[in-house]
């Protein structure tokens, strides 16, 4: 069993479409082993997403990230990285498949509903970012 870490960004909260993307969630297999929401600090945003800090688009994101709360969670499942980046779709909504969360409730490349790890040892990373051991039940 692998284990992924998502999110559900400021846009699709703030839209109401929380419930929604976690039916996705549950339809597609995963479980939710661990869940919160939160308002993400303008350091925790830039922190988290501190791979990117040299790109252009890096002051947008983290202004993106904490406008508003988010839901964290870590997802298990068979391939959870990969299954869990198929379901979304494409960064750019714009290019993501029919039937997928980014197309269905994302509105262009900056704000795109939902995060997912992009590898096994990212999602371990991106998972003790928000979830202690104690918080993730299997
Ligand atoms: P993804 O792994 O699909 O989340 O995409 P990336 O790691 O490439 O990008 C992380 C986030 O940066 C995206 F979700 C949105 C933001 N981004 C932009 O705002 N502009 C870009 O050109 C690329 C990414």
């Amino acid at each position: 069993m692998e284990r992924t870490l998502m999110m559900i960004k400021p846009d699709a909260v703030a839209a109401g479409h929380s419930g929604a993307i976690l039916a996705h969630v549950e339809k597609a297999g995963f479980k939710i082993v661990g869940m919160k929401k939160l308002h993400l600090s303008q350091a925790q945003a830039e922190a988290f997403y501190a791979v990117h800090r040299e790109r252009k688009f890096f002051g947008e994101l983290v202004e993106f990230m904490t406008e508003g709360p988010i839901v964290a969670a870590c997802l298990q499942a068979e391939g959870a990285v990969k299954l869990w980046r198929d379901v979304m779709g494409a960064t750019n909504p714009a290019e993501a498949g029919e039937g997928t969360i980014r197309k269905l409730y994302g509105t262009d490349i900056g704000r795109n509903a939902t995060h997912g790890s992009d590898s096994a040892e990212n999602a371990a990373i991106e998972s003790a970012f928000f979830f202690s051991g104690l918080e993730l039940v299997g």
